[in-house]
């Protein structure tokens, strides 16, 4: 490890042991491709217990949003592949080129699949606004009003066929551009299902406050998906795929004891290692109670009938 243990952040940890006892015992006699899946599928089964009782939840109280400032939104982030430090990317990411960019949309389920340069993706749908609240996994959270385009527009244009069950976004992986290019092994993956993707809440975001998206930000143009921690909301992306199976998104890759594919926020099941009942707000004194979908539960919970299923909130 070339930096220092009191600078790993919280998702860097692994329990790699526990990784190697799963991944060794479960799944050895099945084919690679699906193994990730028959791995989700078993811990599914594993994972049916109610959740303990909470003496109260917190009340859903109509709130106004109040956006965080451009300057902390652009200046404490997470992005890996600029560095482990929450104030690395706002430092390093000039280096990253983002004009001119392309983005590959294709796969199994796209049966018009295309290479599409930003500036043309950008010219051809209706770029909207959207306050959303930004919940990250380690317990802080923003608000960010974001300017992008609906993901379900997209992917209608690729036109999906009945193949397409899942989606697959990677982000750029260019070591000449990201010092920490590959930290994880690869390029930085993510996935959601064809319905959460298809979401009217679900963004391709190209700007912030009206302004064109920062590099650290993941310019220029990145994933946001409100009712999930801020993980699955990958940046820089080149490439869009149409897919049958599960993809197994890095986090998950990384350490399947902590995170998983679903990723929905729940303040009643903890991470292993922290509470996710309260947040910290970034530019503010205190925590505030974390809300079930991240307060988007009208618009999404229909999309998990078995809301006891511990699986969605990991
Ligand atoms: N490619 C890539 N995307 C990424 C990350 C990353 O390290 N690399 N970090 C994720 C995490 S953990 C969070 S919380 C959000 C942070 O987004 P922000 O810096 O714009 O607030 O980006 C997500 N997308
Ligand atoms: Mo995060």
């Amino acid at each position: 490890m070339l930096i220092k243990s009191s600078e790993i952040t919280s998702e860097m940890v692994f329990n790699k042991r526990r990784r190697l006892i799963a991944a060794g015992l479960a799944v050895l006699a099945l084919p690679a491709v699906d193994k990730g899946y028959a791995l989700l599928l078993q811990k599914q089964e594993q994972a049916k217990q109610p959740f303990p009782p909470l003496a109260s939840m917190p009340e859903l109280i109509p709130e106004v949003l109040e956006p965080t400032p451009l300057n902390i939104i652009t200046n404490y982030n997470n992005y890996y592949e600029f560095g482990y430090g929450k104030d690395d990317p706002s430092k390093a990411t000039k280096s990253l080129i983002t004009s001119p960019w392309t983005v590959d949309i294709g796969g199994v389920g796209a049966d018009k699949p295309g290479l599409y340069d930003i500036a043309d993706i950008k010219g051809e749908y209706a770029i909207e606004n959207h306050v959303y609240r930004f919940r990250c996994v380690e317990a802080w959270s923003m608000v960010i009003p974001w300017n992008g385009i609906k993901l379900a527009d997209i992917i209608r244009a690729a036109q999906p066929n009945s193949k397409a069950k899942f989606v697959r976004f990677t982000t750029l992986n260019d070591a000449q551009q990201m010092p920490n290019a590959g930290w994880s092994g690869g390029a930085y993956v993510e996935g959601l299902t064809i319905a959460e993707a298809m979401n009217p809440l679900t963004l391709m975001a190209t700007g912030i406050y009206d302004k064109t998206l920062e590099q650290q930000n993941g310019a220029p143009i990145r994933l946001v998906v409100p009712w999930k921690y801020g993980f699955k909301s990958i940046k820089s992306i080149v490439k869009i795929e149409l897919v049958e199976h599960m993809p197994q998104n890095t986090w998950w890759k990384q350490n399947d004891r902590e995170y998983g594919f679903y990723a929905n926020v729940n303040p009643r099941f903890d991470h292993p290692r922290w509470t996710q009942a309260t947040e910290r707000v970034i530019g503010q004194l205190g925590r505030k109670p974390t809300l079930l979908f991240n307060g988007y539960g009208d618009q999404v919970a229909h999309l998990y009938p078995d809301p006891g299923n511990r699986l969605y909130f990991y």
